[in-house]
């Protein structure tokens, strides 16, 4: 498969400081990201379901794939594009057996060996950090865009970059070999996220054409 946009933007509302998700949402789509993600560690799940039914409704809309974090059964419930998972949810290959086909699948990993298991168990892009030092995830491990460089020829399905990436280092990461970069605070943290989205989409919008050194072969 091929990612929608080399910027996938996250949606927390524990870094949007105070401001509701689906505006942020359309201000996102307005700044041109067309991947998306949910991720909340703590709302319960009778409050989030209107939620990410709202915001994966919009998705679809605007032609946007709408993921949602570590919960399978919200995913399925609101009809989301995808499933992002990471090494203490639920098990990638568990995961890939119960979405239906079609579902995009996304693993967290932080070494080569798990971004291996993560491709074995059917993942359909392999996201891979932290990238640079981050605020947003404690006791995150730095892998650099190293890792993502060792792991190019070796993955072949999207690479994504996440941890630490803002403007101005988001296009050594897709240089690395990266076909996204994930961000959170970088947009949902900023003062306007659509200019921040824009700013990071017109950053990446000439490598992300450009022809890579190993680039994934199709699947
Ligand atoms: N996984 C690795 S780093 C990270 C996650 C979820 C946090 C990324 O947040 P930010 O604010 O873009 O650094
Ligand atoms: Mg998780």
């Amino acid at each position: 498969m091929r990612l929608p946009s080399p910027v996938y933007v996250i949606l927390d509302p524990e870094v949007s400081r105070g401001r509701a998700l689906p505006s942020m949402l359309d201000s996102v789509l307005a700044g041109g990201a067309r991947l998306i993600q949910l991720r909340d560690k703590h709302t319960p799940l009778a409050e989030l379901y209107p939620l990410a039914l709202r915001l994966s409704d919009r998705c679809r809309q605007a032609g946007a794939l709408f993921i949602v974090n570590d919960r399978a059964d919200l995913a399925l419930a609101v009809g989301a594009g995808g499933l992002h998972v990471g090494q203490d949810d639920l098990p990638a290959a568990a995961a890939r057996r119960i979405l239906p086909a079609g579902m995009i699948l996304g693993v967290s990993t932080h070494d080569p060996d798990q971004a291996y298991r993560a491709l074995a168990d059917g993942a359909d892009y392999v996201a891979v950090g932290s990238i640079y030092p981050t605020g947003t995830k404690a006791g995150f491990q730095l892998v650099g865009p190293e890792l993502v460089r060792a792991l190019r020829p070796e993955i072949p399905v999207p690479l994504v970059g996440i941890g630490g990436i803002t403007a101005d280092n988001a296009a050594q990461v897709l240089e690395a070999g990266a076909d996204a970069v994930a961000v959170i605070s970088a947009v949902c943290g900023a003062d306007d996220p659509e200019a921040a989205t824009r700013r990071l989409m017109d950053r990446l919008a000439l490598i992300a054409d450009r022809p890579r050194p190993n680039p994934p072969p199709a699947r």
